[in-house]
């Protein structure tokens, strides 16, 4: 099955035929009658070729390279008065798939994907990215001061857009009477929420969609990030835990959880069963260094637990066990105060120290730019055969895990009632010791999703170009074949190097469904089961 598959995918790269000019000319004439699109530019990439926009696009400003043959365009789209934003199209010549694929951002930052796109473009899609409105670093909130409209852009606005004209633009450039066959979604982090955004938004824009620890809670994640932070200061308090002792902390949680999970490997599978002895930290007497104080301790049990207001009422998940603390323990992250500053009060002289629960709720009324995708009810996408693979790392320290368990939980309350089967459409597939989008020491992660290309790849995976392995094959196979994935593999290469050759690999699980360590050599897939826990 996996191999006639490929030869199909091969079939359509094959067929494919462009009969139109790459130039600023072609594109003007296909918007000839939308007033608000410009040409930016239209430029022809030749096969291996590399294209980019420099360090003036500010998050990514590496090109993509060893390219197909393609046509690089940009278009600039008025969405107000006083705001526009662009997006990027790679059109790929001979190697079209007659398919689309639509990509994301990262944190507050705005800038076109190129590098992701490139990436995709490897499939034979046409892929498509948007700066979402403005050009900032993505760590960097302060484009948002007194900007309503470009927040919107940022918000779902510049997505939408998007992704409209370039269904357009594709039809047209090809010019094949059965225009596009299916249109995808792949992203991770602040790109997931806007796959969801959009999905819940306008349901018929993509067939499937891959989304990663995706940021959708919008002003419940950047209140949590700031309060998370603040947890550790001022510096000169008891409470304050020191960068020094976060490796220490890291440690002695694998030391207790790793066995837990049925097999010592360095990799705690379930951190959610994991029954921590947090006071194995405490230090053993006055002297004592590597260890914590008691009121280190409480700060410690605040950051790995949900964040619940005076009334006990859930506001927010904290980390899980394994996660390394340093990301928000040791500075405040602009992703908090950037928010709180610009998107919600629009005063620069802010003072987040103060922040407290009450302006979380404020946050939530203003909800800025409509960013939230907290539409529990996606039936309308499941009902025109819309497809959901999403994942999250169990060791992610930028967004918690706990929050995409959360929307799972949500959607299951919201259409259980209605007799869906989410596995029907959406399934969820947790990674064990990831930390955000990509990346474990030891664990094997990789799945060729977006935001996490390796050394050596293309994309895909090297060795193992197929739907089990590769989230974005398994979702094409599932909208078009209508077979969806039970598990996926994911692969740990050496030194995370294709060309160094595969480590280990395991399967990742259906969620609640956990890999069970079954005998043999734990590096081989096939020693490992995915496994209901009762
Ligand atoms: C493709 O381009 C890369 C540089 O991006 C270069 O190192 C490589 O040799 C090229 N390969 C071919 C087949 O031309
Ligand atoms: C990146 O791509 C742009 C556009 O094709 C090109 O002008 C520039 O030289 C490339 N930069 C590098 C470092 O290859
Ligand atoms: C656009 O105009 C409105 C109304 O005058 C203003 O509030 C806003 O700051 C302007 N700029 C953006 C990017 O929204
Ligand atoms: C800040 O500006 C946004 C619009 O950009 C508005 O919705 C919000 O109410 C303003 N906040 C305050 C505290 O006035
Ligand atoms: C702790 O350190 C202090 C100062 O260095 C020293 O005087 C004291 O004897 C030490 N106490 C113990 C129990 O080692
Ligand atoms: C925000 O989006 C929701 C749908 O999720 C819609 O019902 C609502 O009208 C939007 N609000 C604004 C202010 O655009
Ligand atoms: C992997 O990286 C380590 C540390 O940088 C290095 O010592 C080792 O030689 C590398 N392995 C290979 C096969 O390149
Ligand atoms: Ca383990």
């Amino acid at each position: 099955m996996a191999r006639s598959w490929v030869v199909i995918l091969r079939l359509f790269a094959s067929i494919a035929l462009v009969n139109t000019q790459c130039t600023p000319e072609t594109f003007a004439t296909i918007l000839a009658n939308n007033a608000e699109a410009t040409v930016n530019f239209a430029q022809a990439v030749p096969r291996n070729g590399s294209f980019g926009q420099g360090s003036a696009n500010i998050p990514f400003p590496f090109n993509a390279t060893r390219l197909p043959a393609l046509c690089a365009v940009g278009i600039n789209v008025k969405s107000s008065e006083n705001s526009s934003y662009n997006f990027g199209l790679f059109l790929p010549d001979s190697t079209w798939n007659e398919r689309f694929l639509a990509t994301g951002n990262g944190g507050l930052g705005g800038g076109i994907n190129w590098p992701d796109m490139g990436t995709f473009s490897h499939y034979g899609f046409a892929t498509m990215s948007t700066d979402t409105g403005h050009i900032s670093a993505v760590f960097d909130g302060s484009w948002a001061l007194n900007a309503p409209e470009t927040v919107i852009d940022w918000g779902y606005r510049a997505m939408h857009g998007s992704v409209v004209l370039s269904k357009h633009i594709i039809t047209n450039y090809y010019a094949k009477a059965n225009g596009i066959k299916y249109s995808y979604y792949a992203s991770c982090s602040t790109g997931g929420r806007q796959g969801l955004r959009e999905i819940q938004l306008h349901p018929e824009s993509f067939d499937g969609i891959s989304i990663g620890a995706p940021a959708w809670w919008t002003p419940r994640l950047a209140g949590s990030t700031l309060w998370q932070g603040l947890y550790n200061y001022p510096v000169s308090d008891s409470k304050h835990i020191d960068n020094s002792l976060f490796p220490v902390i890291v440690a002695e949680m694998k030391r207790q959880c790793d066995p837990q999970d049925g097999l010592v490997d360095g990799i705690i599978s379930d951190p959610y069963g994991c029954n921590f002895d947090f006071e194995a930290l405490l230090c053993k007497s006055t002297n004592a260094t590597k260890c914590l104080k008691p009121a280190q301790l409480t700060t410690l049990y605040k950051f790995y637990n949900d964040w619940v207001d005076e009334k006990q009422e859930f506001v927010f998940p904290g980390v899980s066990l394994g996660t390394n603390p340093a990301f928000l323990m040791s500075s405040i992250s602009p992703l908090g105060s950037d928010f709180s500053r610009y998107f919600v009060y629009n005063d620069t002289n802010y003072d987040y120290t103060k922040f407290t629960y009450k302006d979380v709720q404020f946050a939530d009324t203003i909800n800025p730019g409509n960013a939230t995708a907290s539409d529990f009810d996606l039936s309308p996408f499941m009902k025109r055969g819309g497809k959901i693979l999403k994942y999250h790392g169990t060791a992610d320290a930028l967004i918690p895990t706990g929050s995409s368990i959360y929307f799972y939980k949500k959607v299951l309350q919201t259409l259980r009632s209605k007799g869906v089967n989410l596995d029907d459409f959406y399934r969820f597939f947790l990674v064990p010791d990831m930390g955000h989008c990509s990346g474990s020491e030891t664990g094997p992660f990789y799945i060729a999703a977006g935001s996490s290309s390796i050394a050596g790849a293309t994309h895909s995976v090297p060795g193992h170009e197929d739907a089990e392995h590769d989230i974005i094959l398994a979702m094409m196979k599932w909208v078009e074949v209508g077979e969806a994935p039970d598990q996926l593999i994911a692969t740990k290469f050496v030194n995370d190097s294709a060309t160094l050759g595969v480590q280990s690999q395991r399967p990742l699980c259906v969620y609640p469904k956990q890999a069970k360590y079954i005998s043999g050599d734990p590096n081989l897939p096939e020693n490992w089961e995915c496994k209901s826990l009762y």
